[in-house]
């Protein structure tokens, strides 16, 4: 009789969790997110800004194939208003330019923007909402902005041929409001420098980084001419 008692409510106790998670959802979304942990190892993908941005997006397979390292270095945002929402979208930039063709955000359990994303339970946001899952770049009220950010984002693939794939989409930044600011192809990063961290025009650490970084190069190429001979 207890037993049952116990059963009953264990049962009622579950039946309430996945109401709560489910709640003010749209009607056909799926569910949470899976974590994605056979992303292969080693793969980088990249996303290179050119514009009222510069500096670049690294998404790189986590080594044990779980979760993607994702690591942000970006400059700019001069004149505009913020802060600043990221989004993996589904599309890449059309060949015009215009990131209207990117169309909406990566989200294959069709859990749509509302309500918004909870970064305590991100398993329930939209796969491609970058910036509601981690951090968005902060308004400095149109001042330039230096932003850097590295995190782990499990539902996001390097893995071609899934629906959590975020290789040949596009990342698009928001102005405040949801205008579309830049726009730019997620594409694979086979350089082979893709873990070293931008150097920027104002950074004290230039020279230093600079050097490292052409020592490695220059390293790179003493044993690729050893291995010619
Ligand atoms: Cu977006």
């Amino acid at each position: 009789m207890q037993f049952k008692s116990i059963l009953a409510s264990s049962v009622l106790a579950v039946a309430a969790v996945s109401a709560q998670t489910t709640t003010g959802f749209p009607a056909n979304y799926l569910g949470s997110a899976a974590v994605i942990n056979d992303n292969p190892v080693g793969t980088t993908y990249s996303a290179t800004f050119e514009g009222n941005v510069t500096g670049k997006m690294t998404f790189t397979a986590s080594t044990n194939g779980t979760g993607v390292a994702v690591k942000v270095d970006l400059l700019g945002f001069s004149g505009a208003t913020g802060p600043f929402n990221y989004h993996v979208h589904d599309q890449p930039v059309p060949a015009d330019g215009n990131c209207n063709g990117t169309l909406a955000h990566l989200d294959p359990y069709q859990r749509g923007q509302t309500p918004a994303c909870d970064k305590t339970a991100p398993e329930t946001c939209e796969v491609g909402d970058m910036s509601g899952k981690h951090n968005a770049v902060p308004n400095t009220n149109g001042s330039l902005v230096e932003f850097h950010d590295a995190y782990v984002d499990n539902f996001i693939s390097t893995k071609s041929g899934i629906a959590a794939f975020i290789g040949n989409r596009s990342i698009v930044i928001h102005k405040a409001g949801g205008g579309r600011y830049m726009c730019v192809n997620i594409t694979l990063d086979t350089s082979a420098s893709n873990t070293s961290t931008p150097v920027f025009q104002n950074d004290e650490s230039a020279a230093s980084s600079f050097g490292v970084s052409s020592a490695l190069a220059l390293g790179g190429m003493l044993v690729a001419a050893v291995f010619a001979l």
